[in-house]
């Protein structure tokens, strides 16, 4: 690509105002001196003409393969439309909401599964947007191995998406743009060096301070795209969760990945259980509907107990109404739930006014959900389309979403984190339908990250034996997935 076309282009994108120099807030919170808003573009059709101008020499100069072409929604929409109508290319459009979970596409047009499907996005920072529309394409049953994108901020983006197996091909880089701008007396040099100094320190996948050390973030991917990667990894990723990344690093530390199902019906014995297990497991999963003494002192203590042991509480409470009814449910009655649990979960059923009525509580307070996507019992109606659609809703609200309790690994998004009940030993059945995997099957082979178990821990003659057995036999599984995949 010629350097005086990009350099061209920069002074017009400065001329039309779609870069600004101030303080900016980003959609990460992040304060910014500089802003790229390439929206504006759809009101000046040369410059438009001739963004896809070069953004179709960068995809044969990169000598890209693919079927299709997807602009991320919606300031690269019509710049792919413009592309693929002049280059008679086939397009696809990814829905960005899909107001009728389970009947609406996600990705308009035609394609076979394992069809490529090019990326392309007008600016990227950290990656995400570019990630978001990958999932839902490989949701769809398709590939995305690049994505061309007009203007890098130098942020972490290219190292974050090559982590997930993507190659970013930029235009524009940030460095370059304010050289551009420098040079034609457009701005300062102090200007040019607080954006400068703004950009190194914040660093989206590889952040100052963060783990990164000596080793060059490109360098560390590349042992990273292939590798699965581990609790801890997952921990640091840059669109995590919070209360996601402080379980991951929980697991880590504890070495456990086992949740137990606390289904006993006295606070004494519930409580008298957390204490005793507490050191083994990483995640205590209630049914306080299920106690027959329940008090607000009950769950101080059980509080305390978390925080002495260093595990998270998931109550099990399957919300599955209208958003306003679930907002409700979930911060007032007698349990006052969105206080005292750090995890509860929802069905999809009511759509995703039920996340929202949920995270309307649950996001201010540092809450996370997971949404019921598929689940053990025999004949359960969560499957094929069903689960397709809760993925897409996770994808929509992952701000409050963590992950999903499933039979097996159903996201590619290592944000979202797997959960898995019907666990015993020996696999199996109850006589009221439950089904059971052992751990190993469940971390092994199924790919999912935390085991549920109850009544595998709850009948065992020594219970705390019988954790320490499901930890270990947990973390074996998941030790060995690490191993075959190279890490
Ligand atoms: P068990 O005793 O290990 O069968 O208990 C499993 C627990 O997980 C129990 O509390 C169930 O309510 C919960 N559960 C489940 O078994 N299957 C599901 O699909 C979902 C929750 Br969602």
């Amino acid at each position: 690509m010629k350097d005086d076309s990009v350099d061209g282009l920069v002074l017009k994108l400065h001329d039309v105002d779609a870069v600004k120099f101030g303080s900016y807030t980003l959609k990460s919170g992040l304060v910014a001196p500089i802003y790229i808003d390439l929206r504006v573009l759809v009101s000046h059709p040369v410059l438009m003409n001739e963004v896809s101008g070069l953004i179709y020499q960068r995809m044969q100069e990169g000598g890209l393969q693919f079927d299709s072409v997807c602009g991320v929604p919606y300031t690269a929409l019509p710049l792919a439309t413009i592309i693929c109508s002049r280059h008679e290319l086939p397009m696809l459009i990814r829905r960005k909401e899909a107001k009728d979970y389970g009947t609406k596409r996600m990705v308009e047009g035609t394609f076979r599964e394992g069809d490529t499907c090019l990326i392309i996005e007008d600016t990227v920072t950290s990656g995400t947007s570019i990630l978001e529309t990958a999932e839902v394409l490989y949701e769809g049953g398709l590939k995305v191995t690049d994505a061309v994108v007009l203007m890098d901020r130098e942020q972490g983006g290219i190292e974050m998406l090559a982590s997930q197996g993507i190659k970013l091909h930029p235009i524009i880089s940030m460095f370059r743009l304010l050289d551009v701008l420098l040079a034609a007396g457009r701005i300062d040099e102090a200007t040019a060096e607080g954006i400068r100094k703004f950009i190194q320190d914040n660093n989206t996948f590889n952040p100052k301070g963060g783990d990164g050390g000596d080793v060059p973030a490109t360098k560390k991917l590349c042992v990273e795209q292939k590798a699965e990667l581990s609790y801890a990894d997952r921990a640091k990723l840059p669109n995590v969760h919070p209360l996601a990344s402080r379980l991951l690093n929980i697991m880590e530390e504890k070495q456990s990945n086992l949740c137990v199902a606390a289904d006993v019906t006295s606070s004494e014995e519930l409580l008298a259980l957390a204490g005793s297990l507490g050191p083994s497991i990483c995640l205590l999963k209630t049914h306080v509907d299920i106690l027959k003494d329940y008090t607000a002192a009950f769950n101080k203590e059980l509080q305390a107990l978390a925080e002495k042991h260093n595990f998270l509480v998931f109550e099990d409470r399957k919300f599955a109404d209208i958003g306003n009814t679930v907002k409700r449910q979930y911060e007032g009655g007698l349990y006052q739930i969105s206080s005292w649990s750090h995890i509860v979960n929802a069905h999809a059923v009511p759509g995703p006014g039920v996340v929202k009525g949920l995270s309307a509580v649950g996001k201010p307070l540092g809450r996370g959900c997971l949404l019921i996507a598929q689940m053990s019992s025999q004949g359960s109606l969560a499957t094929g389309e069903y689960t397709n659609a809760v993925l897409q809703m996770a994808a929509e609200q992952s701000d409050f979403v963590i992950g999903f309790i499933c039979g097996s690994k159903i996201s590619k998004r290592p944000e979202f984190i797997h959960m898995t009940p019907g666990v015993q030993m020996q696999a199996g059945a109850d006589n009221l339908g439950q089904q059971y995997s052992s751990p190993e099957e469940v971390l092994l082979t199924k790919g999912s990250d935390v085991i549920i178990v109850g009544r595998g821990i709850l009948e065992a003659p020594d219970r705390l034996k019988a954790a320490e057995a499901y930890r270990t036999s947990g973390w074996e599984a998941y030790m060995r997935r690490l191993d075959r995949t190279g890490q």
